[in-house]
């Protein structure tokens, strides 16, 4: 069906009546996109079973990404990528008077994830499957994903994302794969054969049924599967129980609180809430997943003793710990094995990455909602709790404090990190200096017990996606410059060295970049009637809204442009654009008014004759997947301004680098790494360091009064959060206000204003001497290679997982 034009014609317009049963005239957008994706689907599913049958049969360890999010984006684009039909399917569809870009607009985004951990796990399963590693994902089928923002008078507004709405053209049932999940009920122990059980009773019943969607591997056959599951009432308990007693009620309540647990994705990011519905998702999928995992197991394998030499679990942050005590409870329970034992094979079997250093990210369950929901779960845990106790008394005999605090279970809480780090043998940072703090500072007495289980796998991006999906104009540059190498190795950007101070290529690299820019200027153009001048630098700021991420300072540095464009309206600066795309999380209000001030600041600026239209802002509503892939090749700047030691790494940064904007950041996450490739004159670093952040928050000395007071120009910006400066009501942003000057500033917004402004004004010198830019822009390319999540997959495989790819 895609080997040549005349099949792939024939084969769609089948497919197209088949599935929509509509005339190519009558159909829509979507109807096409469904009928591709068929193809795809037909296409691949010999591919799928095959990949799935050497498994199988060559018995070769397999890797499971446990994850409460994977931030997938639209799929029909990289499938066909990864497939190498893009171009036979563009054709053919033209001539039959089809744009292939319609299509894939008609996919909805799967956005099953908050931001930057959602969307690791997506590159990460793109990376494995492309390097033929035996790497699948578990995760939860949302039946609403991300929420759609809408920006109504300033302000975000929460749309349900109802992504399946008109079916996923992407996804297989598998209902006799479903197993059966137990909440509630209580363990009754008691003595069988010389041994005490546990007896788990008058428990509910969830049945958990799996969603199996194909991870197609670029150019190798291999199609590696994402298994989501949903939760579905079981049949039995809804219907002969409660209907039968003429409960009709009951049975319709039971059921819908089943549908719950797969109902939504929470939107907090970096922020833990204590939900019991959320840990109720957590040991959902937890539960099914390593079910399934142990029943695939043992067609294969007898004994479960050599699980660890052939399965490995890998747990997306603290999310899905619960896998620690879920798989000690079928060894030991169900399949009657030691305690010991089973604590052997699970700790060498599971492996975690840390995400976050925020303590209010940590998550912590109180014992009684957790006992309540998971009884047995919770004796496992008080047990691994008690042994682990002991291990440090053993230790650290009578140090109390030292024990307390790191024990799994206090203050009547379960903590979920210390849990994650006693069952595992690996625990990863995702940035050098962010594992440098876990080790020093966060989990320094963990370090101190464990040295070994520790160590640093600094996140990647996928390329495919973000490059060749994305910026089909720039890869086919880079090709035609030094072969197709680095689609591979993507370590071969760095013979775009060579070419960094050609005159030829930094113009045919500047076109590109150009013609990105315009795709954007009119679509800004279309939806938000704003007028963009081409030439302009554009600056963008995309990810969660977040104090620690500083979009305040961001928007600081526009005021304080604006009122210096205000005194001298000749300032010889570039045009520059500040773009802007976030969402907050719904409960989060700080956040909130920060999009409000943006999107005021906005309406004031870009209407505001007397700037002569030398800078202009815009907030692209509704940031996600898709729409960051029409951002990031666009881009001529890369915000990354975290106050230094807050962001574990970030993505983005590598994801701007790859497309050559230059970065603006300050010394944390990936940032450092980033600055050691490119050396300090292909970059734009300022600010406090993660040290100098630490000694004021431990030693004092910082006050953000003072420096407002002080620095007339901070003071005339912030002034004007509550004097009336914009049109809206008096108390609107005092809470931002309050927060800088009332607060002491807890994220140094006023402190790095100045070398903020500085650093701009260095930037803006940069780009206005072309050739120096250009070359700059080249070199972030040249040295994106070790940004590539093939990169970060390989160590991940080989130093933790112990798996290799099956050639
Ligand atoms: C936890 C409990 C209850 C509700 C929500 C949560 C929750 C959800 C999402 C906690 C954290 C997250 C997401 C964290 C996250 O995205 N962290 C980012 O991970 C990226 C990939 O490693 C890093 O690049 C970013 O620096 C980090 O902020």
């Amino acid at each position: 069906m895609f080997q040549d034009k005349r099949a792939f014609k024939n084969d769609f317009l089948a497919k197209l009546q088949a599935m929509s049963g509509k005339s190519l005239e009558e159909s829509t957008a979507f109807d096409k996109y469904m009928a591709v994706g068929g193809m795809i689907r037909d296409y691949i599913s010999k591919k799928w079973v095959k990949t799935n049958d050497r498994y199988l049969e060559e018995d070769v360890k397999q890797v499971y990404y446990f994850s409460l999010e994977f931030l997938l984006g639209r799929l029909l684009g990289s499938n066909l990528l990864n497939l190498g039909f893009t171009e036979v399917c563009r054709e053919s569809l033209v001539e039959l008077g089809i744009d292939l870009n319609e299509l894939e607009n008609a996919e909805a985004d799967a956005g099953l994830g908050n931001g930057g951990l959602g969307r690791l796990a997506a590159c990460f399963l793109d990376s494995m499957a492309s390097l033929g590693i035996p790497g699948h994902g578990c995760g939860i089928r949302y039946r609403y994903g991300f929420f759609e923002q809408r920006i109504v008078d300033g302000y975000q507004v929460e749309l349900p994302d109802n992504w399946l709405r008109d079916g996923n053209v992407w996804e297989v049932r598998k209902p006799d794969k479903a197993v059966e999940i137990r909440f509630y009920g209580v363990v009754r122990e008691e003595i069988s054969k010389a041994k005490t059980v546990f007896v788990h009773e008058n428990y509910e019943s969830v049945l958990a049924v799996p969603y199996d969607t194909p991870v197609i591997g670029y150019g190798n056959n291999t199609v590696n599967t994402l298994r989501l599951w949903s939760a579905e009432a079981v049949q039995a308990d809804f219907d002969l129980s409660s209907f039968s007693h003429g409960n009709y009620q009951k049975a319709m309540e039971y059921k819908y609180s089943v549908e719950a647990i797969s109902q939504i994705l929470y939107p907090d990011d970096n922020h833990y809430k204590g939900r019991e519905l959320r840990l109720k998702q957590q040991y959902f999928f937890v539960s099914a997943g390593i079910q399934s995992i142990i029943r695939r197991y043992k067609k294969k394998n007898g004994s479960l003793r050599q699980l660890p030499e052939k399965v490995a679990i890998h747990v997306n942050d603290t999310h899905p710990v619960l896998a620690i005590p879920e798989l000690m409870r079928i060894l030991v329970d169900e399949e009657e094995m030691s305690w010991d034992e089973a604590w052997e094979i699970t700790t060498a079997t599971i492996s975690y990455t840390n995400h976050t250093i925020l303590s209010e990210a940590m998550e912590k369950w109180s014992t009684d909602l957790f006992k309540n929901l998971l009884p047995r779960i919770y004796m496992i845990v008080y047990e691994i709790n008690e042994r682990f106790c002991r291990e440090l008394w053993d230790k650290y005999p009578g140090d109390w404090d030292r024990i307390a605090s790191m024990a799994i279970i206090s203050d009547d809480h379960i903590k979920m990190a210390h849990l994650a780090i006693a069952g595992s043998y690996s625990i990863n940072g995702v940035a050098r200096i962010h594992t440098d703090i876990l080790k020093r500072q966060e989990m320094k007495n963990f370090f101190f017990i464990y040295p070994h289980k520790f160590n640093n796998k600094t996140n990647g991006v996928t390329h495919r996606r973000w490059l060749m999906k994305a910026n089909p104009e720039l890869a086919a540059l880079i090709t035609e410059t030094i072969g197709n190498g680095w689609i591979d190795n993507p370590a071969e950007f760095i013979e775009l060295l060579k070419y960094a101070d050609d005159p030829s290529f930094k113009e045919q690299a500047a076109n590109v970049k150009k013609r990105n820019k315009t795709v954007l200027v009119k679509m800004i153009k279309d939806k938000y009637s704003i007028d963009i001048d081409l030439e302009s630098i554009f600056d963008v700021q995309v990810k969660r809204l977040h104090a620690y991420k500083r979009q305040l300072l961001n928007v600081f540095h526009i005021m304080d442009l604006y009122n210096r464009l205000l005194e001298t309206p000749d300032l010889d600066i570039a045009p520059r654009t500040f773009i802007f795309g976030a969402k907050a999380a719904p409960s989060y209000f700080q956040a909130k008014t920060t999009i409000k001030l943006i999107n005021c600041l906005a309406e004031i600026i870009n209407k505001d004759k007397r700037i002569m239209d030398k800078i202009k802002v815009v907030f692209l509503e509704n940031y996600r997947v898709s729409l960051a892939e029409m951002i990031f090749p666009a881009a001529d700047v890369s915000e990354q301004i975290s106050t230094a030691g807050k962001e574990a790494s970030g993505t983005g940064n590598m994801k701007f680098m790859l497309n050559g904007a230059v970065t603006i950041g300050t010394m944390d996450g990936a940032n450092i790494e980033i600055f050691e490739k490119v050396g300090p004159a292909n970059i734009f670093t300022f600010g406090l360091t993660a040290e100098e952040v630490m000694d004021y928050y431990r030693s004092g000395g910082y006050n953000s009064h003072e420096l407002y007071q002080n620095d007339h120009r901070l003071k005339a910006i912030i002034d004007s959060l509550v004097n009336g400066f914009f049109p809206v009501s008096a108390g609107e942003f005092i809470n931002i206000y309050n927060s800088l000057i009332m607060h002491n500033d807890e994220f140094f917004v006023l402190k790095d204003f100045a070398a903020y402004a500085d650093t701009q004004m260095k930037l803006d010198k940069a780009f206005r001497d072309k050739g120096k830019w250009l070359g700059m822009s080249i070199n972030n390319i040249a040295y994106a290679g070790t940004f590539s999540s093939d990169r970060t997959i390989r160590e991940y495989a080989k130093e933790i997982w112990g798996v290799r790819p099956l050639v």
